[in-house]
């Protein structure tokens, strides 16, 4: 029986050992948490990295790693320090993604991780096609991996090949500035169908192909010479229902039942009502706009200085490519944000920002969601941002305001939000003024209306509909004559 093979940078799964013993925790992060469950029901198997090196596998446990990845239909792929080093915290993220988000003053262009950018993507591409069997199918996820698509059509012509891409596409302007501009793009279009979450990454994608390669790119199709690659989009949704389950879980238990995190975070709600507490999740990392909210949300405790004492934000930043210079300097940049605001406003009882630098379990992610009525969501860039879509998802009695950058790609399908420019921070402060004034009534009739959408157009059906129109692909691909 044919499968899809799921192939992405790194597992759903993280692998550590401690003391000689295997640990497995689940991965953080949007594409690992949302295709999980598309994973799960079925019948698949995901190859990708596990995390560690190979210099950091003792010998004696290098296949007991393998039997344990097997266990949840997972395939390991390894990698040297040096090849992680030129590939994931080179090329990749010192590239790459800098570009793809509009940073270009970060991108580094070293031949170098280029050339191990290469050699790492075709590893993953030999993997696959180790484990490839005729009438299977290969969804290829993400940045790291723009490469693999034609790799892999290399050695099985014939093969139907899915790629999308999780982060934006830049436009044509930004993005021509990459050294190997046409390798990237020829490397993408090796699939079948190529997806991104908005129509506007579709169309930045479609350009440079026309303008770059100058091939023929008619509507959403971009015609090669003996085949037809399709460009579509595809919002990601989340898993709804677990978020939502999960929440009705949390409303159901008991003062004592509490876990002390959600005791803290209602403590400051029952002491005095009229509290708010105000949300905020991501990696660490220059594109969520981490330093942007914070000095927005100064600027509302000056332009609004009633709330001082009232309202809190409570930031939750997940570590994240600690190895990377500028997520270094992001990180000095934000504990000093942090010190300096909450040194400047806090009363003997009451903090301004409640911080936290590290990564919670899912259930603590819950209370979070739960506990805020006020979820503030900055991106400068962000492909979709799934936080936004979870944290409606939690809002179990329709309550609770997103405020939402309009640069997240999630913006698009959320327009019941309120819908702010992560640079204006005016705008940020008087949104913040908004969402706490806003009635009752106002909350629940928006929050209906997000969770209607977000409950039918969720993961699955998300990837439901990627594999369709995968499927389509071969049906309608037009006959060329032999050259
Ligand atoms: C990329 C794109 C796109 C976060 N902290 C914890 C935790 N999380 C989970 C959240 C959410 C996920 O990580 C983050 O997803 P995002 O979509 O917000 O962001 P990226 O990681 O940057 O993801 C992004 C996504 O891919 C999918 O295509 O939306 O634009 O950049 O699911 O819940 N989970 C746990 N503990 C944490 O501390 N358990």
């Amino acid at each position: 029986m044919s499968k899809t093979i799921i192939l992405s940078n790194r597992l759903p799964l993280q692998i550590n050992i401690t003391k000689e013993k295997l640990q497995v925790t689940p991965s953080v992060g949007g594409l690992a948490t949302g295709l999980k469950s598309f994973h799960r029901e079925g019948d698949s198997i995901w190859i990708g990295w596990s995390g560690l090196t190979e210099e950091e596998i003792p010998v004696n446990l290098k296949a007991e790693i393998k039997v344990r990845a097997r266990e949840d239909a997972c395939i390991t792929v390894s990698f040297t320090a040096e090849e992680m080093d030129g590939f994931y915290y080179g090329f990749s993220n010192r590239s790459i993604w800098p570009l793809f988000h509009y940073f270009t003053e970060y991108t580094e262009w070293e031949s170098w991780q280029w050339e191990m950018y290469k050699k790492v993507n075709q590893k993953y591409a030999d993997s696959v096609i180790e484990h490839y069997e005729e009438g299977d199918k290969i969804w290829v996820h993400d940045y790291q991996l723009l490469l693999v698509p034609n790799m892999i059509r290399e050695q099985r012509p014939n093969a139907t090949i899915g790629f999308f891409n999780h982060i934006p596409f830049p436009s044509y302007e930004v993005f021509r500035t990459m050294p190997w501009r046409e390798e990237i793009l020829n490397g993408m279009l090796g699939a079948d169908l190529i997806g991104f979450h908005t129509y506007d990454y579709e169309r930045h994608f479609l350009s440079s192909v026309r303008r770059i390669l100058r091939r023929p790119v008619e509507f959403n199709e971009v015609t090669l010479a003996n085949r037809v690659v399709k460009v579509d989009s595809f919002p990601m949704g989340i898993d709804y229902e677990k978020f939502e389950q999960t929440a009705l879980k949390h409303h159901e238990i008991s003062e004592d039942q509490e876990t002390e995190l959600q005791q803290r975070l209602n403590f400051h709600r029952k002491k005095s009502p009229d509290s708010q507490l105000i949300l905020s999740i991501d990696r660490l990392d220059y594109t969520k706009g981490i330093a942007n909210r914070i000095r927005a949300f100064e600027y509302f405790l000056e332009k609004y200085p009633e709330y001082i004492g009232k309202v809190r934000l409570v930031m939750l930043a997940v570590p994240s490519r600690s190895d990377v210079p500028q997520y270094q300097l992001l990180k000095k940049e934000i504990d000093e944000l942090v010190g300096r605001i909450n040194g400047k406003f806090a009363t003997v009882s009451w903090i301004p920002i409640w911080y936290f630098f590290r990564s919670m379990p899912f259930e603590n992610l819950i209370d979070l969601y739960t506990s805020c009525n006020i979820a503030l969501l900055t991106p400068i860039r962000d492909g979709m941002n799934l936080v936004a879509k979870e944290y409606i998802a939690t809002r179990t009695n329709q309550t609770g305001v997103l405020i939402l950058s309009e640069m997240a790609g999630a913006s698009h399908e959320m327009n019941e939000a309120l819908i702010i420019n992560p640079n204006n921070f005016e705008q940020i402060a008087d949104a913040i003024l908004q969402a706490i004034k806003m009635p009752k009534e106002e909350q629940i009739r928006r929050n209906t209306l997000l969770q209607k959408r977000l409950k039918r157009y969720n993961v699955v059906r998300w990837a439901t509909d990627f594999m369709k129109a995968l499927d389509k692909t071969k049906e309608n691909q037009p006959s060329f004559k032999a050259i």
